[in-house]
């Protein structure tokens, strides 16, 4: 950063969507995208269901309501919704020690040994959050359903996941096109909880502050095909990290069946690849290990074209602006 000038935050002399410079301004960040919700969606498991829907407003209420430096309020989860987390966990249990990759099996023995992954009732957020906070510095903020890009993105330069609190329902446990709360938890907060990925994390967070539309298309597609739907090799091996084949064994199976192409994970060529989020994918990347693909994603994403850096300082959780001179 030596050739750079630290600028006021009202100084930028260029012009950039607006962006949050604070933790407490991603209260502006909560926009959802209308999909797939059981309202809405006649192909939602829930759609026909109006005890499932009365639930979703309640426990969206709460993610509205949300306030920076609030704790996250507890959820009472009902014994329908013990009984779906029941038989995800236990197939992921079952599935993660020939399947997960290494970071997210080492994670997964801390969690349970934490006693906060257990089969008999749902972890709540606000454990999890002090668990990521202790392991990698993030934490969660609830959120009310499928976030924008640009809002998910721009949270994870804070170090901080918006995380979903509702259940999906009883009759899906093994897919469903949406997240919920048992994707976040046994998909993502794993891998959250390693340095190395909560770093890759943050750094795809911070690559997406004041990007244009263009390039959070990008990164976000980036995002689906690793963090979400992401391959790596093991010692010849392919194992799944991404957070949406973890939660889903339905398609964790498909992911590693010959019914599927496997390309390596090139950001270049991976960003511009369409994708659509209701079936299983046709398509994964794999990365040669979790440090290759960083090496990767750090080289492709030097090459965007946003004419200022971004730099978080996590004593007063703050990004601040550099200007390339
Ligand atoms: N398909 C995933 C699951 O069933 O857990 C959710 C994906 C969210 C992008
Ligand atoms: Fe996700």
């Amino acid at each position: 950063f030596s050739s750079m000038n630290l600028m006021a935050e009202n100084n930028v002399s260029v012009k950039a969507p607006w962006f949050p410079k604070h933790a407490s301004e991603l209260e502006n960040c909560n926009h959802l995208m209308t999909k797939y919700e059981p309202d809405l969606d006649m192909n939602h498991p829930g759609f026909a269901d109006k005890v499932y829907r009365q639930r979703r407003k309640e426990i969206a209420e709460i993610a509205f309501a949300f306030k920076y430096g609030d704790p996250i309020p507890h959820i009472n989860y009902t014994e329908v919704e013990v009984k779906t987390w029941r038989s995800v966990f236990k197939t992921v249990q079952d599935l993660a020690p020939k399947h997960a990759c290494a970071e997210y099996r080492s994670t997964f023995q801390k969690l349970q040994d934490e006693q906060i992954f257990v089969d008999h009732r749902l972890p709540q957020l606000q454990e999890m959050s002090d668990f990521l906070r202790k392991n990698t510095g993030f934490t969660l903020r609830p959120a009310a359903g499928l976030l924008t890009a640009r809002d998910l993105l721009a949270s994870l330069a804070f170090r901080i996941f918006q995380s979903t609190q509702y259940v999906r329902h009883v009759n899906s446990p093994f897919h469903t096109p949406e997240p919920d709360t048992i994707h976040e938890l046994l998909g993502h907060m794993p891998l959250l909880a390693d340095p190395s990925f909560a770093q890759f994390s943050q750094e795809i967070g911070l690559a997406s502050l004041g990007a244009s539309d263009e390039e959070i298309e990008k990164l976000s597609t980036v995002y689906w095909f690793t963090v979400e739907f992401g391959l790596c090799k093991e010692h010849g091996q392919v194992k799944a990290y991404g957070a949406g084949l973890l939660s889903a064994y339905g398609e964790l199976l498909h992911a590693i069946s010959d019914k599927c192409e496997h390309r390596s994970f090139e950001p270049a060529v991976t960003a511009v690849q369409p994708y659509q989020d209701q079936e299983y994918q046709p398509i994964y990347y794999v990365a040669e290990s979790f440090d290759d693909m960083k090496d990767k994603f750090r080289r492709w994403v030097s090459t965007m074209s946003r004419p200022f850096e971004v730099r978080f300082n996590p004593h007063t959780e703050r990004v601040e602006i550099l200007d390339s001179v």
